[in-house]
């Protein structure tokens, strides 16, 4: 057994819950990441002494980086190699395993060198991790750049607490077969005693998966190793920092900077809203052409009627996804070109990253939300939406495919690939009666104010406390 560290708890993850930043003095600093994750397990790591572990981004070496604490947070950032970043994160995560795991919407590339470095670097942050968590400590493994992790962890330290969480979907054995290193990252994930999946139907696909391919016994939501040792695959929908928003929305600030977003957008009678990373994922190009032709119908007034559509810009030096911005870029400008008129275009579209404010902002000023991904883990967006609609107004329509669509059953629900029918949900959402309309977000928001992230993260990790073995500390919610 490696000597052990000093963490109760660790977090493994691609990403540092904090971003580099150059400060006025032209110094390099950290800034807290926006984002659920960070906000639902900061509390939690620091009740616990806890410890994250994470690359930085960027390409400094590992004599350039040192731990250092933050609030209350320990974190250690891991250096990656340029040719790490492009192999391990660029190549295998997210252009092998983000298609192959989103329906194969793009066609994943499956390169030996691209494994090779995921595998390395997965032992890297493994071996990390197994000398930063003290004796019986819970470690918490995040996400599909990690699926390795599990494994390679456990046999350096049997005696920790392993937990894993896929945030993104976990495919049906058909598609997940094309994997030519399927059965390693499959043993890779089963070091874990728990591991979680946004979607119980993700669990099933994982457990058939084991069962079929690596041969062991499973029964329902568990997995009997030859060694003893059981794993229990289940789902654990993550959700956002619900009252968070809603306070933010509530602000004066907010409020005021929604009025003026309507204002400046020249008060349309409605605001249609998407909100999402630039990735092909998403349904961003179904979705704008579905509304060009309500337009061109004469269904939807140019003037009367806008769509706001902010694509934040993403994994940039990954082909697919220039290719994507491309697409959007001459969508945009076809639709605008054809049917906008002077101070008065179709879409506006928006390729930045905003402050939390002004998306609570956007969120407040839109009347109907527009989601659409091929398909989706979860997606945080709708739940944001619903939070920040305090009044029980706004519309949101919702594709099937987004993990989502399970626990928001009042939405507008549509098929992304059936444009057609994605068209009429835009027409009844934008048109409904306001007590529809009503009725249904007051549904939700009950669901979302309920289910929020810290809810999340205390199940898993109640879950992960109560699973058998007697050794192993459990970790106070
Ligand atoms: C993955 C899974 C799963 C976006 N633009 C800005 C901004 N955002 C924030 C949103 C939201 C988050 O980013 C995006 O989360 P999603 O869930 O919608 O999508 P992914 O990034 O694909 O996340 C997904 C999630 O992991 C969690 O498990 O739900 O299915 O794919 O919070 O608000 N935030 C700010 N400025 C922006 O410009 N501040």
């Amino acid at each position: 057994m490696a000597s052990s560290g000093s963490a109760d708890l660790v977090i493994v993850a691609n990403r540092l819950p904090v971003d580099r930043v150059t400060l006025p003095d032209g110094t390099q600093g950290w800034r807290q990441s926006p984002g659920g994750l960070v906000t639902a397990i900061e509390p939690i790591l620091r009740a616990n002494q806890g410890t994250w572990i994470g690359w930085p981004g960027g390409t400094e070496t590992e004599d350039e980086l040192e731990p250092f604490e933050d609030e209350g947070m320990n974190l250690v950032p891991m250096a990656m190699t340029a040719d790490e970043v492009e192999d391990h994160y660029e190549g295998f995560s997210n252009a092998t395993l983000w298609p192959l795991y989103h329906d194969v919407v793009a066609k994943p590339e499956f390169h030996r060198e691209w494994w090779n470095s995921y595998s390395a670097v997965n032992r890297r942050f493994a071996e990390r991790a197994a000398e930063e968590a003290a004796e019986g400590a819970t470690v918490w493994v995040q996400d599909y750049q990690m699926q390795l992790v599990p494994q390679m962890l456990r046999e350096l330290r049997p005696d920790l607490r392993i937990g894993f969480f896929l945030h993104i979907p976990f495919p049906p054995t058909e598609l997940f077969q094309q994997l030519p290193w399927r059965r390693q990252i499959l043993e890779g994930l089963l070091g874990a005693d728990l591991v979680g999946f946004q979607l119980s139907g993700a669990a099933q696909n994982f457990v058939r998966l084991v069962r079929q391919r690596v041969g062991h016994k499973t029964h329902r939501d568990l997995v009997y190793l030859p060694d003893g040792r059981t794993v229990k695959a289940a789902a654990f929908p993550i959700s956002i920092d619900s009252a968070g928003f809603e306070e933010l929305a509530r602000s004066e600030q907010v409020e005021e900077r929604a009025v003026e977003i309507r204002e400046q957008l020249g008060n349309p009678q409605k605001v249609f809203l998407g909100v999402d990373r630039l990735d092909y994922t998403k349904g961003i190009y179904a979705r704008l052409r579905a509304f060009a032709e309500l337009i061109e119908d004469g269904e939807l007034d140019v003037g009367e009627a806008v769509f706001v559509q902010v694509a934040t810009p993403s994994r940039e030096q990954v082909e697919q996804y220039r290719i994507l911005r491309d697409d959007i870029d001459r969508l945009v400008g076809r639709i605008n070109g054809d049917l906008g008129r002077i101070g008065s275009p179709a879409i506006s579209y928006l390729h930045a990253s905003f402050p939390r404010e002004e998306m609570a902002a956007l969120y407040r000023a839109a009347d109907v939300m527009v989601v659409t991904p091929f398909r989706d883990g979860m997606n945080l967006v709708a739940k944001e939406y619903v939070a920040c609609r305090f009044d029980n107004d706004g519309a949101l329509v919702l594709s099937e495919f987004a993990g989502a669509a399970e626990e928001l059953r009042q939405a507008w629900q549509i098929n992304p690939y059936d444009i057609n029918g994605m068209k009429s949900a835009l027409l009844d959402a934008c048109r409904a009666e306001p007590r529809d309309v009503t009725r249904r977000m007051k549904a939700m928001r009950k669901q979302v104010m309920e289910h929020d992230v810290a809810a999340w993260a205390d199940s898993f990790l109640a879950e992960l406390g109560s699973l058998g073995k007697a050794h192993g500390k459990s970790v106070r919610p």
